[in-house]
């Protein structure tokens, strides 16, 4: 369902940006390169009926999408800020309209909505989910377990996850670090869901080796192809049995039109930074509801700012997979929010005070705060 009823306008007077160093728990590994720390763009939008909190996810390099920490700064210091500060009265669905000239930098523009969103929406006494249209209030919550040194140690780490109360397991693989992987987690966990993330790693060269995943009943592979391979993914999607899920590639609603239409995915990861925000977002779920293809909330690693939206978000009725809206402390000793997200149950709980519906720790956002910028009107 589209948003039912529109936020109340702000009045703007200026943004704070600043740049965090957050230290991981342990080393992310992807097919795509290993982090230690999360570096992460914290927005808060100054109005005059109070703050606002956004966070813009992308990475410190360009290697899972062409964003990069250094570049979002750039662009949203130069460009998107002032064009925002510019109109000085505005409502949150007006952002996107306002920051569409300005090509790509999706993630930049989600991160500096999302903290307009959560200024009007305080200010109006309304949570984010009711806003989005969350039917539920706990989200199931699966877990992204990066590469380890080898398939024994992949098993370990899982079984962790598992201990804990992780209800979904997601591996990364790259290749070479494939089919053992996988079978390595299967034979030891034979009834978890199950499903393999590959970032990009592979061509239609590799269409055997993908193929020989067949055998692990899993629930999907993840963007096995490049970001613009979308008429390989089709190609490739109906040599498998696995459901293919795409989520480098879907990176607008127009985006996930197509690879429906083209038959390109059968599973969507939807991530409102990839896509430029929780609205355009909401608009892709509304899409692959009307078509029955089922949905879920993927994650980048976010901070107890974007953590508590994605729970907003993963709360819709078209998710009907459990996303990697994992408890904060899967990746983070020490969170930038007076609550951060705990796993009970196996879930995470949808909050429910007005807006983001999470406190902002200072003394914690201090610590963490490698550069900070202020823009005024
Ligand atoms: O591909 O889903 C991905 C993290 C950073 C960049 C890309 C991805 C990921 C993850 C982690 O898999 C998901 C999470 O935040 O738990
Ligand atoms: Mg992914």
């Amino acid at each position: 369902m589209p948003i039912a009823r529109p936020a109340a306008s702000v009045a703007l007077e200026g943004f704070e940006l600043r740049v965090l160093n957050v230290p991981l728990v342990a080393p992310f590994t992807t097919s795509f390169g290993t982090e230690t720390v999360r570096e992460v763009i914290i927005v808060r939008a100054l109005t005059t009926d109070g703050d606002g909190w956004g966070e813009i996810v992308t990475q410190a390099s360009p290697l899972y999408s062409s964003e990069y920490t250094q570049g979002a700064w750039d662009v949203a210091t130069r460009f998107l800020v002032p064009a925002l500060l510019g109109r000085g009265t505005l409502a949150p669905e007006d952002v996107a309209p306002i920051l569409e000239p300005f090509v790509g930098h999706r993630m930049a523009k989600a991160g500096l909505e999302l903290a307009v969103l959560d200024a009007a929406l305080r200010a109006e006494g309304r949570p984010l989910g009711e806003y989005l249209g969350a039917v539920r209030d706990r989200v199931p919550s699966g877990v992204s377990v990066g590469i380890q040194r080898d398939p024994a140690a992949l098993v370990e780490s899982v079984r962790g996850y598992l201990d804990e109360g992780y209800v979904r397991i997601k591996i990364k693989i790259k290749p070479g670090r494939d089919v053992a992987d996988t079978a390595a987690v299967r034979a030891e966990f034979g009834a978890t869901p199950l499903q393999v993330d590959a970032n990009s790693a592979y061509t239609l060269a590799d269409i055997e080796t993908l193929a020989e995943l067949d055998r692990f009943d899993l629930l999907l592979i993840e963007q096995p192809l490049q970001e613009d391979d979308i008429v390989d993914h089709a190609t490739l999607a109906r040599h498998l049995t696995t459901p293919v899920c795409l989520d480098e590639s879907i990176v607008s609603l127009k985006a996930a039109t197509d690879a429906l239409a083209l038959g390109a995915a059968s599973v969507v990861n939807i991530k409102a930074g990839r896509v430029g925000g929780y609205l355009e977002a909401v608009r892709i779920h509304d899409l692959c509801r009307d078509a029955s293809v089922p949905v879920w909330c993927g994650g980048m690693l976010e901070t107890g700012i974007g953590r508590a939206a994605n729970a907003a978000l993963a709360a819709l009725p078209g998710f009907t997979l459990p996303g990697d809206v994992s408890a904060s402390s899967r990746f983070y000793h020490r969170d930038i929010v007076t609550e951060p997200a705990v796993l009970e149950d196996g879930h995470v709980r949808v909050p429910t005070g007005p807006g983001l519906g999470v406190e902002i720790d200072p003394l914690a956002l201090d610590d963490f705060t490698v550069a900070r910028e202020i823009l005024r009107r």
